[in-house]
């Protein structure tokens, strides 16, 4: 059975080789068959896998992020390295001022095979999450080296895109740091990395990264107090993605967390923890705080790796049967 649905779905070695056009099928057929038993088997099947780096780009509408990511692609395959992009479709946004319409739009070299780049419509709120997202970064995470996923940052979103990658990069521009305290309390713990974009444009990046700078120590020490074990420091890189300053820096930056969780806090342990969160927000982003009110969510962060978080996709498929038949799920 499960050889079976591997030859359907190819195994992680031929997703790797997969064509442009092939990849994409198989993505538009998680997106419209999330239902189906072999579907949720496979991505599960998946999730025990170690892959790529999976990155999330995330600020304000106009911060700089596409043109960041750019850059980034082209770093990153000039390392020999393959990197796909899901980017979440800001086009529905009604916020944006003076920057709406002047955004970037990636475009890759067609003939590469080792960049892909996927949008997708948001979740439930501005730059948020869809259910399929989740599914599709689990698929992308096991064909890539690395995986960045862009999203538009809106006070509320980030939350829901850190729950998604291994390393969340903030990115604020210069003449931000005048409004991080309007900023929501909590915001400013979840990047693992912080970047001032659009450096070139003089010494205001520079004040900016002092203000981030003093807005982190606070947080860092409330952090610390309910976590010792958090013992990374974030850093605050200055960059220009237009010019190429400062990105060697970010990158840097950006593989030494990956490093750290591996050596100090463990990749296996944070995705199983977030997994259980993804259950929570698939459920949520289906039947609303009703479903929600229905599932028991096994407390997952303490749990060891193995028992939890393992195979959330058959999970969620399980409690949508249940819950659809009327039937109120029992707990597991
Ligand atoms: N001077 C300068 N301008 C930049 C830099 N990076 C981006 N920009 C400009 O900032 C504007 C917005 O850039 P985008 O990359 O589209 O920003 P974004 O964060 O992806 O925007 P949304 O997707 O709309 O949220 C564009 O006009 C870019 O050319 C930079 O390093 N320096
Ligand atoms: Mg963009």
């Amino acid at each position: 059975m499960r050889r079976a649905v591997m030859d359907e779905f190819y195994d992680p070695a031929a997703l790797r080789v997969l064509s442009k056009r092939a990849l994409s099928r198989l993505i538009t057929r998680l997106e419209t068959a999330g239902q189906e038993a072999t579907v949720a088997g496979y991505l599960d099947s998946l999730l025990g896998l170690d892959g790529g780096h999976v990155l999330g780009l995330t600020g304000p509408p106009g911060v700089g992020k596409s043109t960041l990511t750019r850059a980034l692609i082209h770093r990153i395959r000039e390392r020999g390295q393959r990197v796909a992009v899901l980017a979440i479709d800001p086009s529905s946004r009604v916020t944006g001022g003076a920057l709406l319409g002047d955004r970037t739009r990636l475009q890759t070299d067609p003939d590469d095979a080792d960049v892909f780049v996927r949008s997708m419509a948001a979740g439930r709120r501005l730059g948020g999450l869809s259910e399929h997202a989740l599914a599709v970064v689990t698929l992308l995470r096991a064909a890539f080296d690395v995986v960045i996923l862009e999203s538009v940052g809106t006070g509320q979103s980030e939350g829901e895109v850190a729950t998604a990658c291994d390393t969340l990069c903030l990115c604020m521009q210069p003449g931000a740091g005048d409004s991080l305290q309007f900023m929501k309390a909590g915001i400013m713990e979840l990047p693992q990395v912080i970047a001032v974009t659009k450096a070139d444009l003089g010494p205001a990046a520079r004040r900016t990264a002092a203000d981030i700078n003093g807005a982190l120590s606070l947080s860092k020490r409330a952090s610390t107090e309910r976590d010792p074990a958090k013992t990374w420091t974030v850093p605050v890189v200055e960059i220009s993605s237009t010019e190429g300053t400062g990105l060697d820096m970010l990158l840097q930056s950006l593989e030494g967390h990956r490093h750290h969780l591996q050596v100090v806090e463990g990749v296996g342990r944070l995705r199983a923890a977030q997994q259980e969160l993804w259950l929570e927000e698939m459920i949520r982003q289906r039947f609303g705080s009703f479903g929600l009110e229905k599932m028991a969510v096994p407390a997952a962060p303490d749990q060891p790796v193995g028992l939890s978080g393992k195979d959330v996709f058959q999970r969620f498929l399980a409690f949508s049967r249940e819950f659809e038949a009327g039937i109120s799920p029992c707990e597991s």
